[in-house]
């Protein structure tokens, strides 16, 4: 029995050190398929377009296509290349996709000290004062932590790119 034991954690043993050989290798990815999401969210739109966990959306444009002629609302699977070939997808190649591909008119950003933002997508820029509009950016529900060129994106991310509006 001893045997049998001490040869099940020689075998598992070797699994372990084989593992790390067999993986694969880290590589640089040249395109993914990413899910991308437009839409509003706020006290000025009417509730039925998200509720209020925007990661899930009520009106889904990826299920609804009809209503992506909305300006600020707009969803697309888009492949998308590694334009500058860094071995990234990174948040401004999407967007650059989505504008050539028609999911979205336009875009436009904002350097900082944290990296570039998305300030204007759809002609929909963020403004102060009063009435406070940003765009709220997730990965995969998650809200993005860094700015849109430090992103690497895989096959099968969803990118959410939500309009907010409200009071100062
Ligand atoms: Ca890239």
């Amino acid at each position: 029995m001893k045997s049998v034991r001490t040869h099940l954690l020689a075998l598992i043993g070797i699994v372990i050190a084989i593992a790390p050989l067999t993986a694969p290798p880290a590589t640089a990815v040249s395109s993914a398929t990413v899910f991308l999401r437009v839409g509003p969210e706020g006290f000025a739109v009417p509730n039925h377009w998200l509720v209020d966990n925007p990661s899930v959306w009520l009106i889904d444009p990826l299920q609804f296509p009809e209503s992506v002629t909305t300006p600020g609302y707009a969803g697309c699977v888009l492949s998308v290349s590694d334009a500058d070939a860094d071995g990234r997808v990174d948040g401004a190649e999407l967007l650059d996709t989505a504008r050539d591909a028609g999911c979205i008119t336009d875009w436009a950003s904002q350097d900082t000290a944290f990296g570039r933002f998305v300030t204007t997508i759809d002609g929909l820029e963020q403004t102060g004062g009063g009435l406070v509009t940003w765009w709220f950016l997730q990965l995969d529900g998650k809200g993005a932590t860094s700015g849109i060129d430090d992103w690497d994106l895989q096959d099968g991310t969803s990118v959410d790119a939500i309009y907010y509006l409200g009071p100062l």
